[in-house]
């Protein structure tokens, strides 16, 4: 199946949590800024607002340059643990939306507002479905968080990361592998993520100005000037080649597994048993790796490839099949009872995983 990668970067997160906050700043230039505390404004842009941005106001600028560039715009201090808890309702929003996690790890949160997804088994491979989705999680964090964000959606992390910031803000775009070449090798190659000014510095010296420069470069000579894993890896990033895996950050792994029913269906007595299998492929991966749950989520992809999910935190942490099974059986019939369209797709996941505690000795009772 081809593999399908979502890249997600909210648009001017700072400010725009700012002005969310405060209407009266709508319309205006907003500048976040990490103040030293030396004196009123020693100290530098955070992030601004995209009305801040045409006056050539930038992130990493001190404080004082940016008040020159447009001495009307507000200046407010960063608030960085409010932000933070805004970032993490937002990546719980985003979880959802992540294969279950069959094949290893398929969410990564890379920064304060910025997350891959992993949607190759969500989508069963289909770009379209992919945009269908990415539309749904912009409407989704739109609609909680009233904050826009830009997607990007390709066969592997490097595209889906590069196609976020193709169309900033409020955007989103769709690199399959039919227009891959159609999108990267017009790019310069300062573009193509990972490369850094030094190395673009160096690219350019050798008369490679396009990522299609690059691509079509020999690789010996790439090997000879960077060292063999970089000039390797050029050479494939050019052609847009990156089988990097999502990596998820610690003590937030699930695991879980989706599947397809044998018909579209409402019947709990048809999906309930899916759903008992996918359970017991969960538990005896679970084992393996002596692992217990405390969280149970339930996903559903009905006939319209409208996705549902549906948790419950249990009050213990638990291992055993039964208490998964029962937990998902009652989320499902809740489910069921409140939703008409019929389902396509079923999946279960745990999450809250701990180490199995060993056996109690009797002296702990
Ligand atoms: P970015 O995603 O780089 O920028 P952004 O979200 O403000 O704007 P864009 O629409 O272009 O994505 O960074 C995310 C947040 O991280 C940003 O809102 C503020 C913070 N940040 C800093 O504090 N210092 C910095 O130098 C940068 C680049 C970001
Ligand atoms: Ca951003």
């Amino acid at each position: 199946m081809q593999r399908v990668i979502l890249h997600i970067d909210m648009d001017y997160f700072y400010a725009a949590i700012e002005e969310r906050e405060k209407p009266e700043l709508r319309g205006k230039a907003v500048v976040v800024c990490m103040l030293s505390g030396r004196s009123e404004l020693s100290g530098s842009v955070s992030t601004c607002n995209y009305i801040a941005r045409e006056f050539g106001i930038r992130s990493g600028m001190p404080c004082s340059r940016a008040k020159k560039l447009n001495p009307e715009a507000i200046f407010l201090p960063v608030r960085k643990e409010f932000y933070t808890s805004v970032s993490d309702r937002i990546m719980e929003i985003l979880r959802n939306y992540a294969d279950p996690g069959e094949n290893g790890d398929s969410f990564e949160q890379t920064s304060i507002d910025e997350a891959f997804l992993e949607i190759t088994d969500r989508t069963e491979g289909d770009f379209n479905l992919a945009f269908e989705l990415g539309m749904q999680i912009k409407e989704e964090i739109k609609e909680k968080e009233k904050l826009t964000c830009s997607i990007g959606i390709g066969p592997n992390k490097l595209i889906a990361k590069m196609a976020s910031s193709a169309k900033k803000p409020d955007g989103i775009t769709i690199v399959s592998s039919q227009n891959l070449e159609g999108f990267l090798w017009p790019l310069k190659v300062s573009k193509l993520w990972g490369i850094g000014d030094v190395t673009a510095k160096k690219l350019q010296e050798m008369g490679i100005v396009t990522v299609k420069d690059l691509a079509e470069y020999d690789v010996i000579k790439l090997i000879s000037t960077f060292g063999k894993a970089r000039g390797t890896w050029l050479k494939q990033a050019a052609a847009g080649i990156d089988d990097s895996p999502l990596k998820e950050r610690e003590g937030s792994e699930q695991i879980g597994r989706i599947a397809t029913l044998p018909e579209d269906t409402l019947d709990q007595e048809l999906i309930f048993p899916l759903l008992e299998m996918l359970a017991g492929d969960v538990i005896e991966k679970l084992n393996l790796r002596e692992l217990s749950f405390r969280v149970v989520t339930f996903t559903a992809i009905n006939s319209n490839f409208r996705m549902y999910t549906r948790s419950r935190t249990l009050n213990h942490t638990v291992s055993s099949k039964e208490a998964l099974l029962e937990a998902t059986r009652e989320i499902l019939s809740e489910f069921l009872s409140e939703n008409r369209t019929e389902l396509r797709r079923v999946g279960v996941r745990v999450g809250g995983l701990q180490k199995k505690k060993g056996q109690k000795s009797l002296f702990d009772y």
